[in-house]
């Protein structure tokens, strides 16, 4: 029988799937489950392609320095996060949904550690950053989902406008 490539990427990224799902099954950690999203967010960028820097500041206020955001479809932003605060915090970017599911992961479990491309976590004084290019128009979310956290209203807006195409009358995007 002959297989073409095709079938054979179809299956080996069925393979790569349920190894996944049985992984983060098992172990109960959450890593994965949010690869559904992926495409929504964007992807992690290449420090060669920023279009941009953005300071974020987290504090002990529970609050981001800056809480509102606008980018362009296609932007690579670097993310230079710094945490002013003496706590833990922590700079998740996400969909409003994909960060409730994860923050209510972390309220049952606080402890858990977590650490992916589109996410920073942060002792008190220290700076890091997070790079990502942002594919998709439309709105996102970040915020800091240590437990309590997010509830007191430790997030922010992220507003990707829509690649500005030559067609002139689209009007301006918001
Ligand atoms: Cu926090």
């Amino acid at each position: 029988m002959k297989i073409t490539l095709t079938q054979f990427k179809i299956s080996f990224v069925g393979l790569i799937w349920l190894l996944a799902a049985g992984q983060s099954q098992a172990s109960g950690q959450h890593t994965g489950a949010h690869e559904h999203n992926d495409a929504a967010v964007g992807k992690p960028g290449l420090a060669s392609s920023v279009n941009r820097t953005v300071a974020v500041d987290m504090n002990d206020n529970m609050r981001f320095g800056a809480d509102k955001l606008q980018v362009r479809q296609g932007e690579t932003i670097r993310f230079v996060i710094t945490n002013s605060g003496k706590l833990r915090h922590e700079f998740v970017l996400g969909t409003k949904h994909a960060l409730k599911e994860h923050y209510a992961l972390m309220m049952k479990n606080p402890e858990m550690e977590h650490s992916e491309p589109n996410m920073l976590t942060l002792a008190g004084g220290q700076t890091g950053e997070v790079i990502w290019q942002f594919s998709k128009a439309g709105k996102l979310e970040f915020a800091c989902l240590q437990a309590g956290h997010y509830d007191a209203g430790m997030k922010g807006n992220i507003v990707i406008s829509k690649e500005i195409q030559a067609d002139a009358t689209s009007g301006p995007q918001q």
